[in-house]
């Protein structure tokens, strides 16, 4: 492929016309069917959620550093650990990687014009929109306090805003539905000419296996609040014991979906992941079919273990055993996935640029999180440590130090895909910096505190905790920093940042081969998918961005046959 000397000129610059400027006018914005524009859309919508919900993280942390009651009283530490579970979960992590990133990627990398149903996609933005406005009604109308799980029957005689917070979590839940199907169809249906399931990116699998799970699951969370809402405006007995019903029940409801949420967070995660190890070792994925339907086998597993939540809630012994096991079942796709990555990243050619600094980041603390699963799975460990700060810690390493990171690195990797322009590197590894450190100080001292005994959702605790709880608090401050840094730089780059060019990696998907940042329909000419999307080993792709090493050159990497030199 000899590219010509305007080809290559053309690569490296920015693209004037694109779909950020044209057409023009807020109405264009607010009306677009452009899934580029949607997906930025509901990315200021997620990143202003993350503000909102570390903020009250921040607020906990620091009624947290003594003792004694410092700043609020009992019932509003309630609150904001509450409102910070709730923000998180319901509004930033689902949403975060299919809605925002998801939607802006995913097209492109299947050589699309758009996803299957444009309109459902915008309308999925103005639902998630709805349900966000509900959620603040309850914050700014006396909030919740029954923590995110809403369990009953607290959450059907608390006298706090729970039917508004609940509705919030029905409608958010009809936007994550539209995104799945969305996905689901554009998948099966707008693949480029030349596309085989087994030449999709490792990132649209992943994606695919979260829709699924997003379909199925999700209404099953949002009967269930309905019944909560019925029975706490009606009256009806469905779960309070006092009006003849099972507090059990909701808790098995609740799970059902929740545990599979929990793979709506990390799945996606790991699918950016795997795109970040292959580009940045520039080689093969190694046992590609392995990572793309582990990514299924995790979905479907993860419909099993729901009961692993309540193995102190009262369920028979037979049923806790049984779901003990398959939880550790579970365990296998995800080792799967985590071996794979290290075999690809052996013998690569690997570059330290940000977005694989993340993805380290990711490796160690969500294998930390991953493998503190396993602790809880074990039903003889869990008795003693079920809601206690080892459960803190746990679902933080897997979240934040799962999800979370891979957010941070697809955001890095597809920034100047998205923008046209790059980020100032050195900044960003001080971002890096700070957040891992700042990530292991606020929750590795928590998996301390846990086994010492602390449990979780109080404000006040026993003297002989409060030193690991400062540390902790200062960990979320250090937090803070790297937050910071990152959100000064992004915003700075996408006024002043250096031109990145269409490939400022050498990746070798779809969607470096159209300008940064694409035109409105995605590509100039329909793209073939002639190669498998990680075939550094036939294809090489040419580097745009002078900050990656062989800029200018097509850098061809190393074949997957080991020579032997004699
Ligand atoms: C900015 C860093 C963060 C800090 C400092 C932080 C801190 C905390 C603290 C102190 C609690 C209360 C623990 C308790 O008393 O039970 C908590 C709970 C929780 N956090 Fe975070 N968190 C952070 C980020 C996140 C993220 C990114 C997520 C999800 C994506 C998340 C999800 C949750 C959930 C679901 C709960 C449980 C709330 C409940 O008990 O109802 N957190 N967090
Ligand atoms: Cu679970």
């Amino acid at each position: 492929m000899a590219a010509t000397v305007a080809d290559t000129k053309a690569s490296m610059a920015y693209a004037e016309v694109n779909y950020l400027n044209e057409p023009k006018g807020l109405k264009s914005w607010l009306l677009t069917l452009d899934h580029k524009r949607i997906g930025l859309m509901y990315f200021f919508a997620i990143m202003t959620m993350f503000f909102l919900g570390g903020i009250f993280a921040l607020l906990v942390r620091l009624e947290l550093f003594t003792p004694k009651q410092d700043f609020f009283g009992a019932d509003t530490y309630n609150k904001f650990f509450t409102l910070h579970g709730a923000i998180m979960v319901f509004l930033f992590i689902i949403p975060s990687i299919p809605a925002a990133l998801g939607n802006i990627i995913l097209p492109l990398q299947l050589g699309a014009k758009d996803v299957a149903f444009p309109r459902l996609n915008l309308a999925s933005w103005y639902v998630y929109v709805t349900g966000a406005l509900f959620a603040i009604y309850s914050m700014v109308t006396n909030a919740v306090d029954t923590g995110w799980t809403f369990y009953a029957p607290y959450s059907t005689t608390t006298n706090t805003a729970v039917i508004s917070m609940t509705m919030a979590v029905f409608i958010l839940g009809f936007s994550s539905i539209f995104t799945g199907l969305n996905f689901l169809v554009t998948i099966h249906k707008l693949r480029a000419p030349g596309m085989t399931w087994f030449k999709m990116p490792l990132f649209v699998w992943g994606l695919y296996a979260t829709a699924l799970i997003q379909v199925l699951a999700t209404p099953v969370l949002a009967i269930t609040v309905v019944l909560l809402m019925l029975e706490r405006g009606l009256g009806i007995g469905i779960f309070d014991p006092a009006m003849g019903g099972d507090p059990v029940l909701f808790q098995h409801f609740f799970w059902f979906y929740s545990h599979p949420a929990v793979y709506i967070m990390i799945l996606p995660g790991m699918a950016i992941i795997s795109e970040l190890i292959t580009a940045f070792s520039r080689k093969q994925m190694f046992g590609y079919k392995f990572v793309g339907f582990s990514s299924l086998a995790i979905a479907l597993t993860g419909f099993m273990v729901w009961g692993h939540h309540m193995f102190t809630s009262g369920q028979s012994e037979l049923s806790a055993v049984i779901f003990s096991f398959i939880t550790f079942l579970v365990g296998i796709p995800s080792g799967i996935k985590i071996f794979n990555w290290l075999a690809t990243m052996y013998r690569g050619s690997i570059t330290l640029q940000t977005p694989m600094l993340w993805a380290f980041a990711f490796l160690f603390l969500f294998t930390i999180g991953g493998l503190t699963g396993i602790f809880l799975g074990a039903i003889s460990l869990d008795i003693h440590l079920h809601d206690t700060y080892f459960v803190v810690a746990h679902f933080h390493y897997v979240m934040m130090g799962g999800t979370v990171m891979a957010l941070m690195g697809g955001i890095h990797y597809w920034w100047p895909k998205i923008w046209g322009r790059m980020y100032n590197e050195k900044l960003a590894r001080f971002s890096v910096f700070f957040v891992f450190v700042g990530f292991n100080v606020t929750f590795f001292t928590q998996f301390i505190l846990g086994t010492r005994g602390m449990p979780r959702r109080y404000y006040q605790y026993l003297e002989q905790y409060q030193t690991l709880h400062e540390i902790s608090t200062v960990g979320s401050w250090l937090l803070l920093l790297g937050f910071a840094i990152m959100a000064f730089y992004l915003i700075h780059s996408i006024f002043k940042g250096k031109v990145a060019g269409n490939n400022p990696w050498g990746a070798l998907t779809l969607e470096w081969t159209t300008s940064s940042p694409p035109p409105a329909h995605n590509f100039e000419r329909q793209p073939i998918a002639v190669n498998g999307p990680y075939d550094f080993d036939k294809v090489a792709a040419e580097i745009t961005y002078e900050g990656t090493p062989g800029f200018g050159e097509t850098v061809v990497a190393k074949k997957e046959t080991t020579e032997v030199k004699h």
